[in-house]
């Protein structure tokens, strides 16, 4: 019986963090970066939650910049950037690509609307 109690209290110990942390993980978005687009090129974000930006290219370099979110990821082919933020202010918040990748470089635009 007290055998019994310790492998619970062990377990308890054990599972108890793991669901924690599932619990709070921010939420995760894949944003790919191809010429000339970002996929998705806009997404709605909660004022006040955490949200990992997982960032990556499928063609050249490239990058996303978003001023008013301070969001300033490299993109590049088989390589995730991760950057978490909390926005903390409701509005459209405008990105771009900040890196040269060619013609179209300059249509490379990003919409983060973030919401109350
Ligand atoms: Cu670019």
């Amino acid at each position: 019986m007290k055998t019994a109690f310790i492998a619970l209290v062990l377990l308890a110990a054990v599972i108890a963090p793991k669901s924690a942390v599932t619990d709070s993980a921010p939420r995760r978005i894949e944003i790919h970066a191809r010429r000339f687009s970002f996929q998705p090129a806009e997404v709605t974000l909660k004022k006040g939650d955490t949200v990992t930006l997982a960032l990556t290219s499928d063609d050249v370099a490239h990058s996303l910049l978003i001023d008013g979110l301070h969001v300033n990821g490299t993109m590049t082919k088989g390589h995730i950037t991760e950057v978490t933020i909390t926005p903390t202010t409701e509005g459209d918040f405008k990105g771009r690509c900040g890196r040269f990748c060619g013609a179209g470089h300059g249509s490379m635009t990003f919409v983060a609307h973030v919401v109350d």
